[in-house]
């Protein structure tokens, strides 16, 4: 259960499809991969290929040799740097800081003028809240700790676009944070652990506005049953069905409630879904 680096050295990739929904096509060297996430891309393969796969704490690796020639020698490229995390991890905005993950963000996520009503939810400041994001971001062209150094192009949300999908204007906005307990290893939505939670409830044919707030140093990657999730990016749609939420961040998508029932909306790391967890109950 972890993130992973994924390049095969010498070649650029293009990714045509996030998720398995089509993207328009964007060249990369580098993907990093949040679990449940997809990426498919169109690769020309050189003679004797290296796919070649870091995880993100830089604690091993994992490579295939791809050629027709078995005893070909197999050069491994140098791992990445390790890279501690920073005051932007924790949701900090530190003046005077190149902050290159805000570019192009500037609010464009919210082009429209009239504040979109935000229903208030279910909060609990305790035991399950312990670290806050003072002030939280939209960091969709952050290439995320341990791959900001690195002087490659590296995919991140803010290079893709899924074409054809509306941006509608949404009917009302619901506010999720991501919080935890380090030392007690609890995860938690707005403070509130899914045993203790009461369902999200939906209304079918609403289009919704969900906000991610990362309050802890930790990633999610957000996955929500039964319905689509498409992330804003500037003024275009990213469609999804797992939604990294990078530490101390914020992100924003919008959803289309077009199926009944019941479903569930979660954190897909295994050691978090515990508590980071809603039963989401869409009421016709
Ligand atoms: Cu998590």
């Amino acid at each position: 259960m972890t993130y992973f680096d994924f390049r095969i050295p010498g070649h650029r990739m293009q990714v045509i499809a996030a998720d398995g929904v089509p993207v328009k096509p964007v060249e990369v060297d580098d993907i990093r991969i949040a679990v449940a996430e997809s990426y498919d891309v169109i690769v020309e393969l050189k003679k004797d290929t290296l796919i070649y796969v870091e995880d993100m704490g830089r604690s091993g690796k994992v490579y295939a040799k791809l050629g027709a020639d078995p005893s070909a020698k197999v050069v491994l490229p140098k791992p990445y740097p390790y890279e501690p995390l920073t005051m932007v991890d924790m949701g900090m905005a530190m003046k005077g800081m190149k902050m290159h993950t805000m570019r192009g963000q500037k609010h464009k996520n919210m082009p429209h003028k009239k504040p979109i009503p935000i229903t208030p939810l279910p909060k609990s400041e305790g035991i399950a809240w312990t670290m806050h994001a003072k002030s939280p971001q939209y960091r969709l062209d952050d290439p995320g700790v341990g791959l900001r150094s690195v002087q490659r192009k590296v995919l991140t949300y803010a290079d893709l676009e899924t074409p054809g999908i509306k941006n509608r204007y949404p009917d009302r906005e619901i506010i999720l944070h991501l919080t935890g307990n380090m030392e007690r290893y609890i995860w938690a939505i707005n403070g509130i652990p899914y045993y203790e939670s009461k369902p999200l409830e939906f209304y079918y044919g609403e289009h919704l506005r969900v906000t991610f707030i990362n309050d802890t140093m930790m990633n999610h990657p957000m996955h929500l049953h039964g319905m689509w999730s498409d992330v804003e990016v500037g003024n275009k749609i990213l469609r999804k069905h797992t939604v990294n939420v990078q530490p101390g961040s914020k992100i924003s998508m919008r959803m289309d409630v077009d199926a009944t029932g019941k479903w569930v909306y979660h954190c897909h790391l295994l050691y978090h879904m515990g508590g980071m967890f809603r039963e989401v109950k869409v009421l016709s």
